[in-house]
């Protein structure tokens, strides 16, 4: 039998919680190596394995695999999760596109000096709710299926739950105007898979949201504050 997938990061959600997702969402069990200290990820570069020196990272069918987007896109195709043509497959980038880019603010969002924090935060929930949440509510109410592309599911969705799930955290209720999402929602989250990611114990990680926890991911990424507000802007 094939090993199962190793996915290499940080003890922390970051940019390795999609990568679960998409595996949890395709069935497949993986193991993860998680560090803790900057030492620990010190030693994980010295094994030669990172291409970039960064993480996440997934070994995988004999692979190194390294690059966030490289990754899903792989297991995506591998667990037909990524459209049945070309353009179906440039239809689920799109859509994912738009939600690593509400994802990634997100993501920087914990980062906020504390005097712009309310401000980053009113600029993430604008830009979920009128910029992002329209799309794919429209999408779910012209063609009056299940998922993005239609009743297939597919990688856009995962994101997508993922997504929902992130931006509730900072404001909960901010699906109300969008009722097609709320029963996509309500729909994705019974499937069994991702019904049992979504329980605790499960391999989803907590939102980063404890100080301690803020100052042991700088450290152990080395992020300063120049580099942080670069990402905000
Ligand atoms: O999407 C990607 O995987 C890459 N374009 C970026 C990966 C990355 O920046 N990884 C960070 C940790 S994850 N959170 O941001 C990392 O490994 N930083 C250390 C470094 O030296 O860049």
């Amino acid at each position: 039998m094939a090993a199962k997938p190793k996915l290499y990061y940080y003890d922390g959600r970051g940019r390795g919680e999609s990568v679960r997702w998409l595996l949890a969402a395709a069935g497949v069990e993986f193991e993860e190596v998680l560090f803790r200290t900057a030492e620990e990820f010190e030693n994980l570069i010295k094994g030669g394995n990172l291409m970039y020196q960064q993480v996440p990272m997934v070994e995988m069918d004999g692979m190194y695999m390294v690059q966030t987007r490289a990754i899903l896109k792989y297991i995506a195709a591998k667990y037909n999760l990524y459209g049945k043509d070309l353009k179906e497959r440039a239809l689920i980038d799109m859509y994912v596109e738009g939600m690593r880019d509400l994802n990634d603010m997100i993501m920087f969002f914990i980062f906020s000096l504390r005097e712009e924090k309310q401000k980053n935060l009113n600029y993430i929930l604008e830009r979920a709710t009128e910029r992002f949440f329209p799309v794919y509510e429209k999408a779910l109410k012209d063609h009056g299926k299940n998922y993005l592309l239609g009743n297939q599911l597919s990688w856009a969705d995962v994101q997508l739950i993922e997504v929902i799930l992130m931006v509730e955290e900072l404001k909960s209720g901010v699906l109300s105007a969008f009722p097609k999402l709320q029963e996509f929602k309500a729909r994705i989250t019974k499937l069994p898979n991702i019904q049992k990611f979504l329980q605790p114990g499960s391999q989803r990680k907590p939102p980063e949201i404890d100080d301690a926890a803020l100052e042991v991911l700088k450290k152990i990424f080395k992020l300063d504050e120049d580099l942080v507000l670069k990402h905000m802007s």
